[in-house]
């Protein structure tokens, strides 16, 4: 092996030792879209068996030791629930991951939650999220990661502005709540399911929100909550400058919040993502940022569609490690185009699944997650134990 060899794949077996990424439970339940939802015998609808697909994910990847729990959809009775879980954490290797307050379902929430003009429906709204921190604390996670579907359908029929003081007063109460290592993670979205305004639509309402509410807010950034024009990494390198950035929500999308599978449309896009993180490390600036997966899988194999996205997230974050670093600023500080694009793609180009197969080996692991998953049976044996039973479930997640 050469020295630029070795030098890569220490390069390779330090990045991938450095990488991991959150598993989202309800990745694993029947989703669907407004136009239906079709069922997979293999789906999980259970806690229990969301732990369990979890774990089968981690055994192939070594990469996914958490999972991120939606309330209202995992832990139904709230801290209620807690003992259940530590006992499902125990038994399958699988930590709770960021807890995720779910202001979106219920009907009292047509016109807002943390928004809402009516003081009652506020107040309860900030109680569920006060709920979710206290179940955070239960659980051990640091994150509680908000998202909001507040916002408005015609022009003037809100008052965008008084919208803004609630939410702030909403998110200062919940961030007063945290424990001293715990993260309020706020999430934006432009559009959907509200077609006129959305009250947290973009990075920059966002950052004001977490600044406003205090030091342990930060921005959460899901790659799907973009219009297609926006450059998501000049966003990104914003947030790293201002220390704001959180934690990532990541999958693919082809026109808006499509939730496919990460890297499945424009895998480019998560590899300049990357390299404005691992810039960062570069140069010694200092981020805290967790990485989280946030799809449905609606037509691929849901067990599968989460192996096959790790594996693409440990690639892409591969290539990211291939760019050197000084010889690029070099190329930047001499305006050389051509030089620095060259060098910049030439990393994204570079084939590095015989050196992720290499690293999986060495940590003992199959070089080849998703050969492994199918080999091993995992799905066909429990499609078979929860076949019999998916007509019944009609829940959301
Ligand atoms: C909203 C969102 C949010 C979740 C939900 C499942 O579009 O990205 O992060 O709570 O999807
Ligand atoms: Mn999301």
């Amino acid at each position: 092996m050469t020295h630029s060899e070795s030098t890569m794949s220490d390069r390779a077996f330090k990045a991938l030792d450095d990488f991991q990424i959150e598993i989202p439970s309800w990745g694993f339940a029947n989703t669907g879209t407004r136009f239906g939802k079709f069922l997979q015998a293999a789906a999980a609808s259970t806690l229990e068996e969301k732990f369990a697909d979890a774990a089968e994910v981690n055994r192939l990847t070594g990469v996914t030791p958490t999972i991120a729990l939606h309330v209202l959809w995992d832990l139904p009775n709230g801290v209620a629930d807690v003992p259940e879980l530590k006992r499902l954490e125990s038994r399958f290797g699988i930590r709770a991951g960021s807890i995720n307050p779910n202001l979106f379902q219920d009907q009292q929430y047509k016109f807002g939650s943390l928004c809402n003009p009516n003081p009652e429906t506020r107040r309860q709204a900030v109680d569920h999220v006060l709920d979710s921190v206290e179940i955070a604390k239960a659980t051990g996670s640091r994150d509680v990661s908000l998202w909001l579907p507040d916002g408005s359908n015609y022009p003037g029929s809100q008052s965008i502005r008084a919208r803004i003081g609630w939410l702030e007063e909403a998110l200062q109460a919940a961030h007063s709540a945290l424990g001293t290592d715990q993260r309020l993670l706020v999430e934006y979205k432009p559009f959907e399911p509200a077609f006129y305004h959305t009250d947290i639509a973009d990075w920059g309402m966002s950052s004001h929100l977490s600044q406003a509410a205090g030091p342990q807010a930060r921005v959460l950034v899901d790659t799907g909550h973009h219009y297609s024009a926006q450059n998501i990494e000049q966003i990104v390198a914003w947030l790293l400058h201002t220390g704001l950035l959180g934690g990532f929500h990541f999958n693919d999308r082809r026109y808006a919040d499509d939730d496919l599978t990460l890297g499945s449309i424009d895998p480019y896009q998560i590899f300049r993502i990357f390299h404005e993180l691992q810039s960062a490390d570069f140069e010694g600036l200092p981020h805290d940022v967790a990485f989280m997966i946030d799809q449905s899988h609606n037509i691929k194999g849901k067990i599968e569609a989460t192996v096959q996205t790790v594996v693409t997230a440990q690639e892409l974050w591969l290539k990211a490690a291939m760019v050197d670093r000084e010889q690029l600023a070099r190329h930047q500080r001499s305006c050389d185009v051509v030089a620095a694009e060259e060098l910049f793609r030439g990393a994204f180009w570079t084939d590095v699944r015989p050196l992720a197969a290499a690293w999986r080996i060495a940590r003992g692991l199959a070089p080849d997650p998703l050969a492994a998953l199918r080999e091993g049976g995992y799905v066909e044996r429990i499609a078979i134990e929860r076949g019999s039973r998916q007509s019944a479930v009609s829940s959301y997640a």
